[in-house]
């Protein structure tokens, strides 16, 4: 599936939710994070809907992936050349709230270990 017709990332992706965007590609998105757990924290999503990693890997081109974890990787040396964190919630028990795969990028502050 390409787009998810009820899919709240899927509506940011498109344009018809609003979000506050940091860089778009035909494939991919980077918009702040509406609960910010950081001075920066961006989700970076793929256009393809998919409801988290597992399923995204599952059906990926193989640069897709890579893709969307470069671009990620740039956004949060650019945020904080000194260290950032990326992180990935699959599923209920990881605290995943949006069935369309997001990585968050955070930075700006010292993470802690381990994560809660
Ligand atoms: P997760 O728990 O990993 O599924 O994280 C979902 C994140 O998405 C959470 O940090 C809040 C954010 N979020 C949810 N809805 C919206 C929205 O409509 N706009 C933006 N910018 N962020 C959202």
């Amino acid at each position: 599936m390409t787009r998810d017709e009820n899919c709240i990332f899927c509506k940011i992706f498109s344009g018809e939710v609003k979000s506050d965007e940091v860089t778009r590609t035909d494939d991919a998105l980077v918009f702040r994070d509406l609960n910010p757990q950081a001075p920066t924290h961006v989700l970076v999503i793929p256009k393809r809907h998919a409801a988290n990693l597992g399923d995204f890997v599952a059906s990926a081109e193989p640069h897709e992936v890579g893709d969307l974890f470069a671009l990620a990787s740039r956004t949060g040396r650019a945020a904080s050349p000194d260290g950032y964190r990326i992180v990935v919630n699959e599923g209920h028990e990881a605290g995943q709230t949006v069935f369309h795969l997001h990585l968050h990028v955070l930075a700006g502050r010292r993470m802690h270990w381990p994560p809660g």
